[in-house]
């Protein structure tokens, strides 16, 4: 995955791109991330990147000519280029699993008041990561970075994506636990020391649903349920003894 980010403030991504799991797909070869300060397509001797706004108001307004000179600069044929900002359409998991599937992104991130709304012509998406407003794209733009990194083949160890694909789809994550047993007077529960896999898994399944139920109702609205999760909501809804608080 090729990965060019059109920005004003390229130092902003250093710290993030140079941790963790994205440091580790770039040293594997599998992300290729690269940086472009969009002054760099200033062609006056000021490297002016904004002008006033047409029409009066506050603020500035990123120049047409200079960010066409950018984003010519990086995009080649089949590339996807993906503007960052609080009108575009919500990001969500299958949003990131879409571009995950794509050879070439271009992040476009923005700052002051906006681009200018002719290089919308020239924008294929235009995504928010959630209701509010930034003082510019770049924070948004390694949010989708990082979301969709951790989707690229043989970024995550082969477990955990197997896992990922198998019941808990939709649903919030089950309870966690590690060592010690015992932690300020509270146990961690018995059937995950039992052994018994099948128990422990729905167990598991119980709660992600109990828990899904509880704090993000919303995400189980169309959601289709096999006998199984039936069964498993039936005994949370009438059996009480929930045990998310
Ligand atoms: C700034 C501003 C100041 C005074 C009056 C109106 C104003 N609107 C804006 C504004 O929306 N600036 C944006 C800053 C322009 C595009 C880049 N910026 C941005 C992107 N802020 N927030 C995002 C963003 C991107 C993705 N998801 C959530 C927020």
């Amino acid at each position: 995955m090729k990965i060019d980010i059109l920005t004003l403030f390229p130092a902003m991504f250093a710290g993030p791109f140079e941790e963790s799991i994205i440091s580790r797909a770039r040293q594997r070869g599998l992300l290729d991330i690269k940086l472009w300060n969009i002054r760099d397509y200033a062609l006056d001797k000021h490297q002016q990147v904004d002008d006033y706004p047409y029409g009066g108001g506050a603020g500035m307004v990123m120049k047409a000519d200079v960010l066409c000179r950018a984003i010519n600069a990086v995009r080649c044929p089949g590339a996807h280029l993906v503007y960052l900002s609080p009108q575009g359409s919500r990001l969500v998991q299958s949003t990131v699993v879409r571009l995950a599937e794509k050879s070439h992104l271009i992040l476009l991130c923005g700052h002051y008041e906006g681009i200018d709304e002719r290089v919308m012509n020239e924008v294929d998406e235009e995504l928010s990561i959630g209701d509010y407003v930034l003082s510019g794209g770049e924070l948004a733009a390694m949010v989708v970075v990082d979301a969709v990194t951790r989707l690229i083949p043989g970024v995550l160890g082969d477990e955990t994506s197997a896992q990922e694909e198998s019941f808990a789809e939709g649903l919030l994550e089950y309870p966690h636990y590690t060592r010690p047993k015992t932690f300020q007077g509270r146990e961690v529960p018995e059937v995950l020391l039992s052994g018994h896999h099948e128990n422990i898994r729905r167990w598991r399944k119980k709660l992600s649903l109990e828990r899904t139920l509880v704090k993000r109702p919303d995400l189980l609205l169309g959601r289709h349920f096999d006998q199984e999760e039936r069964q498993m909501l039936e005994e949370i809804l009438f059996e009480g003894e929930n045990q998310v608080k």
